[in-house]
């Protein structure tokens, strides 16, 4: 592996990697554990990233999109049933330097309203106690726009977002629409998200995926940080395939 892979950047100026080796790291995804509930998720130490959305949103496409990898989170024809909190370890080798977190998606038709209430509660507790999470990710369809969950989700993660944690709302399936369609979703989607960020994704067209490894990579290593991490302030290695 070479050491060209992190781009030069002047001193003092964030860290920062290639597209390339952001997708590197993404691609080190593997499955770390699993929960049905929040007091069964084990604390951990390093930074947490949120993947939330309607069911049907695209969540398991995007996931498996961004880490090269067919079936980490499994795309499901039936949606809603993924019911459980699955974290996912980021890191070279055997160092973890992030974990991904994969929420069951919200808003299904024929999920029953006690297991749609129960999940709310579980996400939302997790959104607003969860003390490693660092950023959000929140899928949308740009075809339906943000729905009424979506804007409860928002809501309750507003004071964190406030006090600092990241925020991103992929719109997905960007393929479906026209450009001059994606450039009106992009901004009506921006006012709604009120200073997040707002990406176009398609998983189909390979549209925004650098961008975004990109992104959260940057956001697991914040200026500072990474002399506190083992490891953490090298390249990752890109894919091994
Ligand atoms: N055209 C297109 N379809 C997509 C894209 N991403 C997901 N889909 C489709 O949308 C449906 C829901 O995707 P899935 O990842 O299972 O959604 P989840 O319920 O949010 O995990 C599936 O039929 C996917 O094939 C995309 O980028 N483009
Ligand atoms: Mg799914």
């Amino acid at each position: 592996m070479s050491t060209t892979e992190r781009a030069s950047a002047p001193a003092g100026a964030p860290p920062t990697i290639t597209a390339k080796a952001a997708m590197g790291w993404m691609h080190t995804a593997r499955f770390f554990t699993t929960a049905a509930q929040l007091h069964q998720l084990p604390a951990v130490d390093v930074p947490e990233i949120a993947f939330v959305g309607r069911s049907n949103a695209g969540k398991s496409t995007a996931i498996n999109t961004l880490t090269q990898q067919r079936q980490l989170a499994f795309a499901s024809k039936k949606p809603g049933r993924t019911q459980h909190i699955n974290l996912f370890a980021l890191g070279r080798q055997n160092t973890t330097d992030a974990v991904l977190a994969d929420l069951p998606g919200y808003g299904y038709a024929a999920v029953s309203r006690e297991d749609k209430l129960r999940w709310q509660r579980v996400m939302l507790n997790y959104l607003v106690s969860r003390e490693s999470l660092t950023a959000i990710v929140l899928l949308c369809d740009p075809r339906l726009g943000l729905t009424e969950l979506d804007e409860a989700l928002l809501d309750a993660v507003r004071p964190r977002v406030e006090a600092g944690l990241k925020f991103l709302v992929l719109l997905t399936k960007a393929d479906k629409l026209t450009r001059a369609e994606q450039t009106k979703a992009l901004s009506i989607i921006r006012l709604q998200a009120g200073g997040g960020e707002v990406r176009l994704f398609s998983a189909l067209k390979k549209q925004g995926v650098d961008d975004v490894a990109l992104l959260l990579w940057q956001w697991c290593h914040p200026p500072g940080a990474a002399a506190d991490t083992p490891g953490a302030a090298e390249a990752p290695s890109p894919p091994e395939s």
